[in-house]
């Protein structure tokens, strides 16, 4: 295929309530959509659409929202605008000397995915080889002000019928809240915690105080260059260790496993560089007997829909953080929102990523339109 244009669509959408990470408070979700134009093989010209999923601020990783979208624009956009042949498995080797930015490039080939799937006529899920046509669904609390909101809140989600429950932790709101909620809704209830590495190993002592609660897992306690520590520490506890932070690539994921630094792994496609990296990150992780689960970004149904798709392929055998629209947003930008009914999400069956987007809320919450032209 021949990349005709590329448009970055800005959008800012309010969140139902604010959400509190250890690095950020979150009251709006700021992002851009990528709509891509491509002419394939046969002349016809075909539109897909990529969500980036790079934060506001260099927080959470070190690409953040402006500049994934100058990296498109300036670097990006140019080298595909170049190439002879775009494909969704090209992308990452025309790529290939852009270092990190895993983020741009993510959004940049979902986009050409979508695109190219639809041009097809086939549906995401058929194209990575999914095994299931609904996903458990998880959802990722925010940090609360007290103990009793953390239990008031999590009993919201429980009673909406969440299929796992992660809780946001930082030091001085950690074990006493975990504590209460295992003490209020008992030791069957799927429960696991993310700290977006907010603590140090020199916190070991502090940390094994988990391992009494039966977590499922604790998500990112140390930095993300900490992957050596990250080992050490899962000497010192019982709980099983996730990585997000720390897993960018494939080769990353493997070195995590290799030093025994993930009993499991967040599979977030922006974070790798996109959803073709992901399935190979599922693949190690599979043939190593690693369990994965999908992470989230407070997609839109754009990436949400997407992440459903991957989180149906058989190695993904923990809940992920999919959740449904409204428990972000009161209007998604998908004509149909994504829906949590009885603890799961449908993954999508339409062409490419099943969902499109709606003309006129995609107006009314963009903030700026950046046309890319060749
Ligand atoms: O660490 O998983 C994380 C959101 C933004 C940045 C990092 C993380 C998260 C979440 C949200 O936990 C999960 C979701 O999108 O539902
Ligand atoms: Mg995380």
């Amino acid at each position: 295929m021949k990349l005709l244009s590329l448009r970055l669509h800005h959008i800012e959408m309010p969140l139902v309530s604010p959400f509190t990470t250890s690095f950020s408070t979150q009251t709006a979700k700021r992002t851009f959509l990528v709509e891509a134009q491509l002419e394939t093989a046969s002349g016809e010209v075909v539109t897909g659409w990529g969500e980036n999923v790079a934060l506001d601020s260099p927080v959470y990783s070190p690409e953040h929202l402006e500049g994934a979208a100058y990296v498109i624009e300036h670097w990006l956009a140019p080298m595909l605008f170049a190439a002879e042949d775009v494909t969704a498995e090209t992308v990452g080797h025309i790529l290939h000397k852009i270092i990190g930015n895993q983020m741009a490039k993510a959004a940049v080939e979902m986009a050409v995915l979508d695109a190219q799937l639809r041009a097809e006529g086939r549906s995401f899920a058929s194209y990575l080889g999914a095994v299931r046509d609904t996903v458990p669904s998880g959802v990722s609390v925010g940090i609360q002000e007290s103990v009793e909101a953390t239990v008031g809140v999590i009993g919201g989600y429980i009673d909406q019928g969440y299929a796992r429950i992660k809780l946001k932790i930082q030091p001085g709101a950690d074990v006493a809240h975990v504590a209460a909620v295992r003490r209020e809704f008992g030791d069957d209830l799927p429960f696991q915690v993310d700290a977006n590495a907010a603590y140090t190993l020199v916190d070991a002592a502090h940390l094994r105080r988990l391992d009494e609660y039966g977590l499922l897992l604790i998500e990112q306690p140390l930095g993300e260059a900490d992957i050596r520590q990250h080992a050490e520490l899962a000497k010192l506890m019982h709980t099983p260790i996730c990585l997000d932070e720390s897993v960018v690539s494939a080769e990353a994921a493997a070195d995590a496993i290799m030093l025994g630094a993930a009993a499991v792994i967040n599979i977030k496609p922006g974070r790798v560089g996109g959803y073709l990296e992901a399935r190979r990150i599922h693949d190690i992780a599979r043939a190593h007997g690693i369990a994965v689960w999908c992470g989230g970004m407070l997609e839109t149904g754009v990436g949400r829909a997407a992440n459903a798709a991957l989180a149906a392929l058989p190695g993904f055998t923990l809940p992920g953080d999919i959740s449904g629209s409204d428990r972000f947003y009161t209007e998604d930008i998908t004509t149909e929102p994504i829906r949590m009914h009885d603890g799961v999400v449908d993954v999508p069956t339409g062409p490419g990523f099943g969902v499109e987007v709606d003309p006129d809320r995609l107006a009314r919450f963009r903030t700026r339109l950046v046309d890319i032209p060749a």
